[in-house]
């Protein structure tokens, strides 16, 4: 019998696209959708769903029993911004989450397990521009600090236990299919919106804020690449670092510009701007594209035009 795969956090940002991407590939009824909350329609009427908290272990284990689980996907987070503000409740949220799912791995019950991490696990000590796979990392933020922990701990669960946890550290990411919440990189999105809705948007970053970005199609391909990877061709069991594009807030204004000429973007830095300022503005990712032949396809010229295309109305 085929088994299963679950996705927890199925109704964010990656999840909502992941899980569709994956049931393209395994079958609408092998791929189980699970979140806090009821998602997209798309999401919700095209395979099973279950109202789960990723923190509930016995619950976890009850859903990863009922289904014959094979491969977990835990995209369930709080993000930068968020984080922020509920520093605790980001760390049990993040924290447990990971535990919960590591040690069904351990306990074998499931096989294999996909976990994000993020280049908010690089710090103002590091070098910003084409940041290596292993330099300093020293997270300022609530988010980096969980990000950073939880790599180790899948490092740790890996060697130590055998637990086959895989994870690629996203950039901000871009889409026009589910909105993201709660992040630094949330500007890319809602700029593009904005330029349709209004023609006018106000930006909480600076003009010339380069931070590392991936179009949707890129990262979901880039999941899905490292997932089906053999397992001795990962070296790192950590979190690969992963990159496709690198472009300031005055950079994709002007990219939109050019199909919506009278758009007009002000700036007004919030504490989100401290975020960025800590974070690399460009990523080497030479480490997947050897281990795993991973190669970006989507520049912020091909972006803004499936954005644009997908979001007019
Ligand atoms: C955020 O901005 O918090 C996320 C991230 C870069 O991990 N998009």
């Amino acid at each position: 019998m085929q088994k299963s795969i679950l996705i927890l956090g199925a109704c964010g940002q990656i999840g909502t696209e992941l899980t569709l991407a994956l049931r393209k590939t395994h079958g609408n009824d092998h791929v189980i959708a699970s979140d806090i909350r009821e998602g997209s329609e798309s999401l919700m009427e095209s395979g099973p769903f279950e109202i789960l908290d990723a923190t509930d272990y016995d619950a976890l284990e009850e859903v990863v029993a009922y289904y014959e689980i094979e491969a977990v996907y835990l995209m369930a987070a709080m993000l930068s911004a968020t984080a922020e503000k509920f520093p605790e409740r980001a760390w049990n949220l993040n924290m447990t989450s990971l535990f919960n799912v590591l040690n069904l791995g351990k306990e074998r019950k499931i096989q294999k397990i996909f976990w994000p991490s993020s280049i908010a696990v690089f710090g103002t000590n590091t070098p910003k521009t084409n940041t290596p796979q292993n330099t300093i990392m020293e997270p300022s933020t609530v988010y980096g600090i969980s990000k950073l922990s939880g790599e180790r701990w899948c490092s740790y669960y890996h060697h130590k236990f055998g637990v086959d946890v895989r994870s690629i550290r996203y950039p901000g990411l871009i889409s026009w299919k589910t909105m993201p919440g709660g992040g630094t990189t949330d500007y890319a999105v809602e700029i593009y919106h904005k330029a349709l809705s209004e023609k006018k948007y106000s930006c909480f970053l600076q003009p010339d804020t380069k931070l590392p970005m991936m179009f949707m199609d890129d990262a979901i391909r880039a999941t899905l690449m490292i997932m089906d990877a053999e397992a001795d061709t990962l070296k790192v069991r950590s979190s690969y670092n992963l990159a496709a594009m690198s472009f300031s807030p005055s950079q994709i204004a002007e990219s939109i510009q050019k199909e919506i000429p009278d758009f007009t973007v002000t700036y007004e830095p919030d504490f989100r701007q401290t975020i960025a300022d800590s974070w690399p503005s460009s990523i080497d990712d030479s480490e997947a594209h050897q281990d795993w032949g991973w190669k970006s396809e989507f520049d912020l010229e091909r972006t803004t035009t499936e954005m644009l295309k997908h979001l007019t109305p």
